[in-house]
């Protein structure tokens, strides 16, 4: 089962050939996808030879193979992680059944809806880093962002294959509809906020991999609990894959860290004017790109108070991520303190989960910052790197559109409407960053802006030729 079949046209591990009609369906959705590719994919790079890691089986010994490809023969497929026996449902009411192995039909929209939810945010990100190659600020960089942009297609797939095969016509439609729409479009936007806002400067790429690949982590941890086993098993493979995003993030924001201080200690001094003169990222810059990034993806778990977060866990569509951690799976007893800008609230922990999940994420994004900021206080310096308030610049739920500063302290709305830019990268802080913003792709070099990296990709040396341009 784990084995992938690449001699197909379309590879897998599900065994699509012994379902023509659904070969038939997939393989008719699949120039709409290298359509799309070539069409809002990375400009201009799909001739070059990109050392790209592919799938060759799921299971846990070396699933990796990597070689030099070129983006468009990339074997894009459909692997899903291996089934566990007699798996049970493991929250919800219907605790303790069998999983389900197709949809039931009372929560077919539902599944439907967070399948392309969760869909929709593949290609999204794919058109938002469209233009980044242009100014990597290495070799190892462009290629870790052609590694992502070809593996967020890949769930793209998997989200397309769960429609085509459990979803019959309308979600045939909906695989259509995830190639219409398009990041930040005016009449067709992709569904989720966050992937509508443009990244144009790697900065913002690394502040997105830190932090929107996260609520990704967490997303798909959720998902791959559900009792509709096809999902649960499309979601845990994905997340081997998220794994790397996340390492993009983290490291890459680590090596803006590292060269901003190596850089104030060259200029002895931490006047944000003088390190940027210097050609660096002030860290005070940093930290506006990390409150609006953060802000943004907070959005993406919902409301504090959902009706729908009770019901798909009641019904046992999304769980918890980790969902063994906890001792109560049903949750029909226990409520949750909220405030809420209304004053505190007890709220059923059911309706509430969205915050919950929230509340676990935020700790995972703690964990960076506490590097980062040992780092600036190993460096002899006063500043810190924070996380804004779960209040702070909310577009969706209980503290949308609140005038609530980075603290999480409510204020009038006019000083606040005053104050954002200075919290939130303003339009002169773009353009300096965008200035660093020079590409670097002879092998082993870096921007000024960036460290190099501890290491490179599957033990090659930094300055292997990762992509070669041609
Ligand atoms: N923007 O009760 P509510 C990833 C909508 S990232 C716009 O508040 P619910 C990746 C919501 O859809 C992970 N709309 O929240 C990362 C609903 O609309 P409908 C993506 C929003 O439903 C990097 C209404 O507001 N995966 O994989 O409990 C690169 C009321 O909803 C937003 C998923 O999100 C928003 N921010 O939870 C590449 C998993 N937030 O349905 C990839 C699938 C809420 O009433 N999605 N709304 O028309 C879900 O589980 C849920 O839909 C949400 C929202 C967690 C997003």
């Amino acid at each position: 089962m784990s084995g992938i079949n690449y001699s197909e046209k379309i590879p897998n591990n599900v065994n699509i050939a012994g379902d023509r009609t659904l070969q038939r369906a997939l393989e008719h959705w699949q120039p709409k996808f290298l359509g799309w590719w070539q069409a809002l994919g990375p400009t201009d790079f799909q001739g070059a030879d990109v050392y790209l890691r592919t799938a060759i089986s799921v299971d846990a010994q070396g699933w990796a193979h990597y070689g030099a490809v070129k983006m468009p023969d990339y074997r894009w497929g459909i692997f899903l992680a291996d089934p566990a026996a007699e798996r049970k449902i493991g929250f919800g009411d219907q605790m303790g059944q069998p999983v389900w192995q197709q949809v039931p039909g009372e929560y077919r929209s539902t599944l439907r809806r967070l399948i392309v939810t969760q869909g929709d945010t593949e290609p999204a990100s794919v058109e938002q880093q469209r233009l980044l190659g242009h100014t990597c600020p290495s070799m190892y960089d462009l290629r870790n962002l052609f590694q992502i942009n070809v593996e967020e297609g890949r769930h793209l797939w998997a989200m397309v294959y769960l429609l085509h095969a459990y979803f019959g016509r309308d979600g045939r439609e909906e695989a259509e509809e995830l190639l219409a729409r398009h990041s930040g479009d005016a009449d067709k936007p992709r569904i989720l906020t966050t992937f509508n806002e443009p990244i144009s400067d790697w900065l913002s790429l690394f502040c997105f991999t830190y932090f929107t690949d996260r609520d990704g982590k967490y997303q798909l941890k959720s998902l791959s609990e559900s009792a509709f086993d096809p999902l649960s098993r499309t979601c845990r493979f994905m997340l081997t894959e998220e794994a790397h995003h996340m390492f993009v993030g983290e490291t890459g924001l680590g090596r803006v860290v590292k060269r901003t201080l190596e850089v104030m200690k060259q200029i002895g001094s931490d006047d944000p004017a003088r390190v940027r003169a210097a050609g660096a990222v002030d860290l005070p810059t940093l930290q506006k790109y990390l409150n609006f990034w953060c802000s943004s993806s907070l959005d993406l778990f919902g409301s504090e108070i959902s009706s729908n977060s009770a019901a798909n866990f009641a019904n046992g569509l999304k769980g918890r991520p980790d969902e063994d951690q906890y001792e109560d799976h049903v949750l029909r007893e226990k409520t949750l303190s909220l405030v809420t800008p209304e004053g505190e609230q007890q709220v059923p922990m059911l309706n509430a989960l969205n915050e919950v999940m929230r509340e676990s994420y935020l700790k995972d994004c703690e964990i960076g910052l506490k590097r980062w900021n040992r780092q600036i206080e190993r460096a002899g310096h006063p500043l810190r790197l924070t996380l804004p308030s779960t209040r702070f610049r909310r577009s969706i739920g209980a503290w949308a559109g609140k005038p609530v500063d980075p603290q999480g302290k409510i204020m009038e709305k006019e000083l606040y409407e005053k104050t954002l830019t200075t919290w939130i990268p303003s339009a002169s802080d773009r353009a300096f960053v965008h200035s660093l913003m020079q590409r670097v792709v002879e092998p082993g070099k870096m921007a000024g802006w960036i460290a190099p990296p501890e290491r490179g990709v599957n033990n090659l040396p930094v300055e292997y030729e990762y992509v070669k341009l041609h």
